[in-house]
């Protein structure tokens, strides 16, 4: 064998053994009941707007988070803010969060 081939040869098992403590150290030290888990952004279109009861109804995609289809129907929002500035017709991206049986949107931004 060429000490070449070697060279390559440790080389790659050096990258392995790297790429496994990278996925291991990734690993939280203690598993969660619940692991915290990034913000789903849900892709919709409002269809209606009633900011005095900090509601809007979407036109959404699958929210996989909570199992739930496309369709339409209306949310309540946490804060009256994130219907500042948005109009009916509108594509926005959203997250929510189901909170004491009830389902709110946390987060909203223009489809970018
Ligand atoms: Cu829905």
């Amino acid at each position: 064998m060429s000490s070449l081939f070697l060279r390559g040869l440790a080389l790659a098992l050096l990258a392995i053994s790297s790429a496994f403590a990278q996925t291991n150290a990734a690993k939280p030290a203690t598993p969660a009941a619940v692991a915290p888990t990034a913000i789903e952004w849900v892709n919709g279109e409002i269809t209606k707007l009633d900011a005095p009861r900090s509601r809007i109804t979407l036109k959404h995609e699958r929210i996989a988070s909570i199992k739930m289809d496309a369709m339409t129907m209306p949310f309540k929002v946490k804060d009256k803010a994130l219907l500042d500035g948005r109009k009916v017709g509108e594509k926005v991206q959203f997250a929510v969060r189901m909170d004491d049986g009830d389902l709110f949107i946390t987060q909203m931004r223009a489809m970018p």
